[in-house]
C-alpha cells in the first residue's frame, strides 16, 4: 500500500540540525533536514524503499523501520513507494513490477535480519538478499542505500558481500533524506552522519549523530504496509517508545543499532501513534519493541500513566523486560494499563554466567522478578541463552532449578542455544581469545559462541534430565515448524487470546519427538545457504 503521491509541503519551521536546513512537522514530532523540497531544488525525487525480510518465523514482523524511513522521506518532499517482500511468492517479479511502474531515482533497501541466529539450525538470509541486489543492478541504475538492524551490525562486511557502496548505521530517517538529496554527489553522501561507504575508514560510524526524540516523525505504518496481512498472523502491531540502551552486555549489538544512550519519546507522542494506528488499522493490541521496556528509571511509569490517562482501549505486550529493579508498583501499573503479556530476558539464573555476560543484575533480581510476575495476571515468557561464557553443568542446573521452581504456572521459558557472535562485541574478543572464532572470520555467516566448559550435547542431556516439564520450554529451533504459521492464522481468525506462545505447551506435546530436544546437539552444520 502506498500513501497519496502528492509530496507533503515543507512547513517553515525554526531550529536547526547540523545541516542547518528546514524543519518538517507532523503531529507532535518535528524534524528538520532539508531547506527546500527535492522537487524545488530540482533534485531526484522518486524513492523506492524495499523491505527485504521474508522471514515468517517465529512470526512475520511488521517492517516498522522501513515505514519510518519512508515516512521521513515523504515528509521531506520525495515521492516514495514502499515494496514489502515479506509475503511475495516471487520477490524478483514483484521488484520488476515496482521498478517498471515507478522508475525510482533512488532505492533504499531495508535489511532486518542477516540470519536466524540459531546455532542448532542456522540459516543465512544473505544469499537471498544478494539475489535481490544483483537483480536490482541489472534492472536499474538508481543509487542504492542499505539500512536496517542487520546492516547496522556489520555494514562494511555487508557492503563488500553485496558489492554496494553505501549503507546507514542506525536510524535512517535523517540519513536517508540527506543521502537521496545529494544522489549525484557521492563525495557529499560520504559526509552524511551515519552513512558508511564501501572501502571507507569506518570513522563515519563513530561520528553518528543520533536524532533527538523530538525529531522523530510518526511512522504511520498503515500508510505504507498492508498491516492486515501481519495482523492475520499475530494480532499486535509494534510500537517503539524509546531508542537506545545504555547497558553494555557482552554479546549485544543494540548499542550499534539504536545508540548507547536512552532516547525517550514523549509519552503523548507514543499514545498518539497508537490511537492513530487503532483508527486506521483496527489493531487493538500493541507490542513495545524497545531494547528494554523498564529502563531507564521512570519511563515505564510515565508511558503507562499516559496510556491510562488517554483511556486507550488496547492491550499491550513487551518484547524485552529486565529483571533489574522490577517493583510491585510497576507490575500493578502494567496490569492496570492493559499489559497482558511480556517477554523477560534474564538469559540465565546463575550469578556466574550473569557476571560473565556483563548483566547489570543478579540471581536475586531474577528471583524477585519471578515472584512478582508469577503472582500477577500477566503471562511471561522467560528467555534463556544456553552456553554463554562460563556456562557449565553447575550454572545450567541453577537455571533449570529456576525454570522448575520459580516460573509461574501460566508462564513459559524460551531457550536459545549458543550465542551469535557479532564483530566488535566483547563476546567476539572472548571467542577469538578462546579459539572459538578465527580473527580473520568476518562473521557474516552465522558463527556462535558455546561455552568450552560444557558441550552442547551434555547441555541437552542436562536439560532433558533436569527440566520437569519440557513442554513449557520453547526452543528457538522449534519455532520454525511450518505448521505453526497455519495455527497462528487459525488463532488470529478465531480471535483466540494472545500471545500465541501461550499455546506452546499443547503444540510441543503435539510435536513430540520432532522437537529439537529429541535430536542430537552435535556441532552445528554450516549455515544453510
Ligand atoms: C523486537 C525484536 C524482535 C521481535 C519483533 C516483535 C515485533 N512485533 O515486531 C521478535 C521477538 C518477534 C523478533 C524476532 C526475530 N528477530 Co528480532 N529483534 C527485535 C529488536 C529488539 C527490535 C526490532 C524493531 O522493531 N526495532 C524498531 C525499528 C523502528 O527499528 P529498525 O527496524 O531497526 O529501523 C530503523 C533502522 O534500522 C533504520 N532502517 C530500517 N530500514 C531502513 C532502510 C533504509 C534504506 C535506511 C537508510 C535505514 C533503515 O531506520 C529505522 C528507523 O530508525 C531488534 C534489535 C534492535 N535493537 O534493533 C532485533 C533483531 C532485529 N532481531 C534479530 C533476529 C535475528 C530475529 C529473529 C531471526 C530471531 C529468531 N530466529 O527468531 C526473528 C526474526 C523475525 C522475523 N520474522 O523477521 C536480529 C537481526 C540480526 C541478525 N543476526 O540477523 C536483531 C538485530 C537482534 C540481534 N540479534 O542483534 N525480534
Ligand atoms: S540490556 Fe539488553 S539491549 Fe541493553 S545491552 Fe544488555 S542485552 Fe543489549
Amino acid at each position: 500500500m502506498n500513501p497519496p503521491p502528492t509530496p507533503a509541503p515543507l512547513p517553515q519551521g525554526e531550529g536547526e540540525l547540523s545541516q542547518g536546513e528546514g524543519e518538517l512537522s507532523q503531529g507532535r514530532s518535528s524534524v528538520r533536514f532539508l531547506a527546500m523540497t527535492p522537487a524545488e531544488e530540482g533534485l531526484l525525487s522518486r524513492i523506492l524503499i524495499i523491505s527485504t525480510s521474508r522471514e515468517l518465523a517465529p512470526q512475520p514482523t511488521v517492517p516498522i523501520g522501513a515505514a519510518w524511513v519512508a515516512e521521513a522521506l515523504r515528509l521531506a518532499g520525495f515521492s516514495v513507494k514502499l515494496l514489502d517482500l515479506c509475503f511475495e511468492k516471487h520477490p524478483l517479479q514483484a521488484i520488476d513490477r515496482a521498478l517498471a511502474g515507478f522508475r525510482p531515482d533512488g532505492i533504499g533497501l531495508s535489511v532486518r535480519n542477516l540470519d536466524n541466529c540459531d546455532f542448532l539450525s542456522p540459516i543465512s538470509f544473505l544469499p537471498e538478499l544478494k539475489q535481490i541486489t544483483d537483480f536490482l543492478k541489472t534492472r536499474s541504475n538508481a543509487p542504492m542505500l542499505l539500512g536496517g538492524a542487520g546492516v547496522s551490525v556489520m555494514p562494511k562486511e555487508l557492503l563488500d558481500y553485496l558489492q554496494l557502496d553505501f549503507a546507514v548505521v542506525g536510524e535512517g530517517e535523517r540519513a536517508a533524506v540527506l543521502f537521496f538529496a545529494c544522489l549525484g554527489e557521492p563525495a557529499k553522501a560520504a559526509l552524511i552522519p551515519g552513512v558508511v561507504c564501501r572501502g571507507g575508514t569506518g570513522k563515519k560510524q563513530a561520528c553518528q549523530e543520533r536524532l533527538s526524540p523530538s525529531a522523530f516523525v510518526m511512522p504511520r505504518m498503515h500508510d505504507w504496509i498492508d498491516t492486515g496481512r501481519y495482523l492475520g498472523f499475530e494480532p499486535a502491531l509494534p510500537v517503539q517508545g524509546k531508542r537506545g540502551c545504555a547497558n553494555h552486555c557482552l554479546y549485544c549489538t543494540y548499542n550499534k543499532i539504536e545508540g548507547a544512550s536512552w532516547r525517550l519519546r514523549e509519552p503523548g507522542a507514543v499514545v498518539e501513534e497508537i490511537s492513530s494506528a487503532m483508527r486506521n488499522t483496527g489493531a487493538r493490541e500493541f507490542e513495545f519493541v524497545d531494547s528494554i521496556f523498564n529502563q531507564p528509571e521512570g519511563y515505564l511509569e510515565a508511558l503507562l500513566e499516559e496510556i491510562l490517562r488517554s483511556e486507550l482501549q488496547a492491550k499491550f505486550s513487551v518484547s524485552s523486560l529486565s529483571p533489574k529493579g522490577l517493583t510491585k508498583g510497576q507490575v500493578r501499573l502494567m496490569e492496570r494499563s492493559g499489559m497482558t503479556s511480556l517477554v523477560i530476558t534474564p538469559e540465565t539464573a546463575s550469578d556466574v554466567t550473569l557476571g560473565a555476560l556483563k548483566k547489570d543484575f543478579t540471581e536475586e533480581d531474577v528471583m524477585r522478578a519471578a515472584e512478582l510476575i508469577s503472582s500477577s495476571s500477566i503471562k511471561a515468557l522467560w528467555c534463556f541463552l544456553l552456553g554463554g561464557p562460563k556456562e557449565d553443568e553447575g550454572t545450567l542446573v541453577k537455571t533449570i532449578g529456576f525454570i522448575n521452581g520459580s516460573l509461574g504456572k501460566k508462564d513459559s521459558a524460551f531457550i536459545t542455544t549458543g550465542i551469535r557472535i557479532y564483530p566488535g562485541t566483547g563476546l567476539h574478543e572472548l571467542a577469538i581469545r578462546e579459539g572459538v572464532a578465527a580473527a580473520a572470520d568476518d562473521l557474516l555467516m552465522p558463527r556462535f559462541y558455546f561455552s568450552p566448559e560444557i558441550s552442547p550435547q551434555k547441555a541437552r542431556e542436562t536439560l532433558r534430565k533436569g527440566v520437569s516439564d519440557l513442554s513449557r520450554c520453547i526452543f528457538l529451533s522449534d519455532t520454525r515448524q511450518s505448521s505453526l504459521g497455519v495455527w497462528r492464522r487459525i488463532g488470529a481468525m478465531l480471535g483466540l487470546p494472545t500471545p500465541f506462545w501461550r499455546y506452546a505447551g499443547y503444540m510441543n506435546r503435539l510435536a513430540g519427538s520432532k522437537r529439537v530436544i529429541s535430536r542430537n546437539w552435535s556441532l552445528p552444520p554450516a549455515a544453510r545457504k
